[in-house]
């Protein structure tokens, strides 16, 4: 079993059989690109070979170019020294060559079968581009061959969303030339290849087809919409722009002068810090789930195969849907006939959206309805593996619950709470149980929310963490094991997010300016009023003041959300906030917010008139993102997280705080720590008379990076404070 390679077979019929060899996903490493290079030179020159097939060793084609080759490269582009001349070989060499793909052809891997001259896969297999997910584009020629084999339009909308498509939609656009089952595809590649060697069947050069290609009166208007769509979508980003300059060259001058501009392309998007930060978040995402001490030891995860949810509300019957669409077995409790029934209501609910949205059939949402059992009482706990609480924040209750859970269920049940502000310690302090215990925190809606915070305690045990990463797994979600403490991760980092916004409008900025900046500047979903505005002025206050008895040394205490909260603005479920709502929810900025706003700057002492300090848009992403970097040190150097990159990772997915930026340690690593601490130290000086200093101070973490100049991604936690 050696490295990353591929060999080469000749059969007796004059077939080489040429087998890509990087197991599991057979990513084109370097090595097996110049290894391709040689058996294609080889099976060319040999007389014995009249047709070559290509394959992937181990029931899978190819995921592409090997990404770790970007990451090592530090995004200053991969080794222009690539091999790609395997391509040409490969297209016009003097024998012909079919693919024969199982499984899946992504990336380079999809190029490499597009530059043979045939096609063939097995069922289920996923075929596609996702490059410009990596901050990319392709690079082996797919800009170029893809158009010309599905037509511009399909192309252009395969790269664009990155999504594969399978292999009956390949073979209806002619991606595919035939759909073979597994066993039959090499025998069948075999022969076809030999047919085309034979003469009966035609050898196509898709590089220098135009067959399928709308004529150029069309083909323009298509990509000047395609561009000005991905403008509006993505301003932000400029490799989807590369992309589309490749394919247009590509439409106007022909395949070659195409493959000029892609190479051209694909080297300037290699260079900028969207494919740095895109990179890092798809090693980072794969990464959260080997966590030290858990996964790296001996231990095996045992299936949770049936859990209950305790509380059938928002979030219980969200984690009810998510669980059963997973194939487990829910019980879920309430406490009375009339909530059990809204919450079963609200998981009947959740999967018809999911019907209406075509994402399964009325039949298949029946059957996992079927797997959600109500009941009133803890008759049936025995038979869980895992029970999640998701009751009101009342320590008292969940206490309570708790004790009764240690009682009814068995011994080697896991408990958990979904709780998002309460120590989970204090939560299991009237059991034993304290090693079955551990946090299941969910985002809002649970269903559709990709994170699940894991939060353990010093007691829980690594079998518990290690079974809760598993069913975090099981349920599509990404998990990421976090310490225990006020907000965990995510809620911790950004509570000085909103805090600080407030302050720009105490200080005499527009909160719909702010906003924009955060929103339209940066790039996060929305910004924080209109957030808060989600989340309910309530909630803000109630979590704000859990920051403050937590950390009052850094803690803004927002006059702004205590206002709206007596003036009964809570946000879009009462109509107003920030901004006023329709009946359709949609905000608009509402002038009757003014005398809230005169209201909190009169109360902080802070205001001096006007419109206050001038501040481009970036200066207000930095002073109210930089807070959030800074707590974020605080939660790596007090090891609440595994690894800086989790911080990343929990950060876009559940603020969505952009991808491309990298996640929230990423990018301040990407501006440097050094400018980061050196503009926290300048508004520390600055507010130090107003007894703000604290909330800007950098911690020692940032302070420390910045002073050697080391990143603060690369430090390693000193183990879970716990
Ligand atoms: C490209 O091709 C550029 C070219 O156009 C031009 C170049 C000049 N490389 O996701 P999983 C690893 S760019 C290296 O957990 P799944 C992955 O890290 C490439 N490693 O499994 C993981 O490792 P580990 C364009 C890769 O079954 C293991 O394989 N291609 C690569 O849920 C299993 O992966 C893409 O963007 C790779 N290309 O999903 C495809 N791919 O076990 C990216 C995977 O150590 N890959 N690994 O954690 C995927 O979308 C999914 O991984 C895939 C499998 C669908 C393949």
């Amino acid at each position: 079993m050696g490295g990353p390679t591929a060999t080469l077979e000749v059969g007796s019929d004059g077939v080489a059989i040429i087998t890509l060899q990087n197991p599991p996903v057979n990513a084109l490493h370097p090595a097996v690109l110049n290894a391709l290079f040689n058996c294609l030179r080889e099976a060319h020159s040999r007389q014995d070979v009249k047709a070559i097939v290509v394959t992937g060793a181990k029931g899978r084609f190819s995921a592409g170019f090997d990404i770790n080759q970007f990451a090592k490269s530090g995004g200053g582009g991969i080794d222009s020294r690539i091999n790609d001349n395997f391509c040409a070989l490969l297209e016009s060499g003097p024998k012909p060559t079919v693919a024969a793909v199982e499984s899946l052809a992504l990336g380079g891997g999809l190029e490499v079968a597009l530059a043979c001259n045939a096609r063939l896969c097995t069922p289920g297999t996923k075929l596609g581009l996702p490059e410009l997910q990596l901050g990319i584009l392709p690079g082996f020629g797919g800009t170029q061959r893809l158009p010309r084999l599905v037509g511009l339009q399909t192309a252009a909308q395969m790269m664009l969303t990155s999504a594969p498509i399978n292999d009956k939609k390949a073979a209806k656009l002619g991606l595919v030339d035939a759909v073979v089952p597994a066993d039959k595809l090499l025998p069948a590649a075999r022969t076809w290849a030999a047919e085309i060697a034979a003469g009966t069947k035609p050898r196509n050069f898709t590089l220098y087809r135009t067959d399928k290609l709308e004529p150029l009166g069309e083909a323009l208007p298509i990509l000047e919409f395609a561009r000005a769509e991905t403008q509006k979508r993505a301003p932000h980003l400029t490799h989807p722009l590369l992309c589309l300059d490749a394919i247009r060259t590509g439409i106007e001058e022909g395949g070659l002068a195409g493959l000029r501009q892609e190479s051209f392309a694909f080297n300037k998007a290699a260079s900028l810090d969207t494919h740095k930060a895109l990179v890092h978040i798809f090693f980072a995402q794969r990464a959260t789930k080997k966590v030290r001490g858990i996964t790296d030891g001996g231990l095996k995860p045992r299936r949770i195969k049936k859990i209950a949810v305790l509380g059938g509300g928002l979030m219980g019957s969200g984690i009810a849907t998510a669980s059963a669409l997973a194939g487990i077995d829910v019980l879920l409790k309430e406490v009375n006939q009339k909530f059990l029934e809204g919450g079963l209501a609200r998981i009947k609910s959740n999967l018809a959206s999911r019907v209406k949205k075509g994402k399964m059939t009325q039949e298949a949402a029946g059957a996992v309805f079927a797997r959600v059992k109500g009941t009133l009482d803890y008759n049936d706990f025995c038979s869980v593996d895992m029970v999640i609480e998701a009751v009101i924040e009342d320590v008292g209750l969940k206490q309570r619950i708790f004790a009764d859970l240690e009682k009814c269920c068995r011994p080697d049940c896991i408990l958990s709470s979904n709780t998002s502000t309460i120590d989970i310690t204090l939560i299991g302090a009237k059991t034993r149980a304290a090693d079955r215990i551990v946090g299941a925190h969910f985002f809002s809606p649970a269903h559709i929310m990709p994170l699940l915070e894991i939060v353990r305690t010093d007691k829980t045990s690594p079998q518990v963490v290690l079974d809760t990463l598993e069913y975090g797994s099981a349920i599509k979600k990404t998990p990421v094991v976090v310490g225990n403490c006020t907000g965990f991760a995510v809620n911790r980092v950004f509570f000085p997010y909103t805090q600080a916004a407030c302050l720009l409008v105490d200080l005499g900025l527009d909160p719909y300016k702010i906003d924009m900046a955060i929103y339209a500047g940066f790039g996060m979903p929305m910004g924080p009023f209109r957030l808060s505005d989600l989340v309910g002025a309530d909630i803000g206050l109630h979590v704000g003041k859990n920051f403050l008895d937590s950390f009052p040394e850094r803690t803004y205490p927002a006059n702004l959300i205590v206002k709206l909260n007596e003036a009964k603005r809570l946000g879009e479920k009462t109509g107003s906030g920030f901004y006023a709502y329709d009946a359709k929810r949609k905000a608009k900025p509402d002038p009757s917010l003014a005398p809230i706003v005169e209201a909190s700057r009169k109360a902080s002492g802070l205001y001096k008139g006007g419109k206050g300090p001038a501040m481009s848009p970036q200066d207000i992403i930095e002073f109210i993102f930089f807070p959030v970097v800074n707590e974020g040190c605080r939660v790596i150097a007090e090891g609440i997280v595994d690894k800086p990159a989790d911080l990343d990772v929990a950060t876009v997915l559940s603020m969505g705080f952009p991808a491309y930026r990298g996640g929230l340690i990423k990018w301040a690593d990407l501006i440097g720590p050094a400018r980061v601490a050196e503009r926290l130290n300048g508004w520390a000086a600055q507010f130090e008379a107003a007894g703000l200093a604290g909330f800007f101070k950098p911690c020692d973490y940032l302070a420390n990076a910045a002073k050697n100049g080391t990143q603060l991604g690369a430090g390693v936690s000193p183990g879970s404070r716990m």
